[in-house]
């Protein structure tokens, strides 16, 4: 029994808008920044990723909540100072960070991250005729070459492959 194309292809879909939802957040890691503020407005999922990005006067550094409560950077979660920090969060829960520079902490650098359950494909979602089904290869067209993309930003990599993939879908 044949499965029918339009179930590969809402599949396929499902799949790249779970993957389209991640999103990074750029957090400017200084001094002036209002981070309860910054992160009042902001809906930060277990699939999403945060670079923090700061000069050597900073570093960022992980802590547990009661240290958090106490800017204690003395027993770090992690500590980074490399001035571009990616933390992908991968799972839901409050993730606290503090810059470690005597005082910085004290002074607004920290920031409590509430992390929600990854996206999934909204509720409402039925399946669309606007998706036609994948038509065969065509005869004329060289094949794609994905080998000149480096592997070192996964997330961009798969993006742009499964663009590849919405792009052939659609003709
Ligand atoms: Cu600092």
């Amino acid at each position: 029994m044949a499965i029918p194309r339009a179930i590969v292809a809402v599949a396929v879909m499902a799949a790249i808008a779970g993957l389209a939802n991640a999103t990074n957040f750029d957090v400017s890691w200084d001094l002036s920044t209002n981070y309860t503020q910054w992160v009042s407005d902001k809906t930060i999922r277990a699939s999403d990723t945060l670079t923090f990005s700061y000069t050597s006067s900073h570093d960022v550094v992980e802590v547990t909540s009661s240290a958090y409560a106490t800017c204690n950077a003395t027993s770090p979660v992690s500590k980074s100072a490399t001035g571009n920090t990616l933390v992908a969060l991968g799972a839901p829960g409050k993730r606290y960070f503090i810059c470690g520079i005597a005082g910085h902490c004290s002074r607004g650098m920290k920031i409590e991250i509430d992390v929600v359950t990854a996206s999934s494909p909204p509720p409402g979602a039925s399946p669309s005729p606007s998706v036609s089904p994948a038509a065969p290869t065509p005869p004329a067209s060289s094949p794609p070459a994905p080998s000149t993309a480096p592997p070192s930003r996964t997330r961009t990599t798969a993006k742009v492959a499964l663009g590849v993939v919405l792009m052939v879908l659609a003709l």
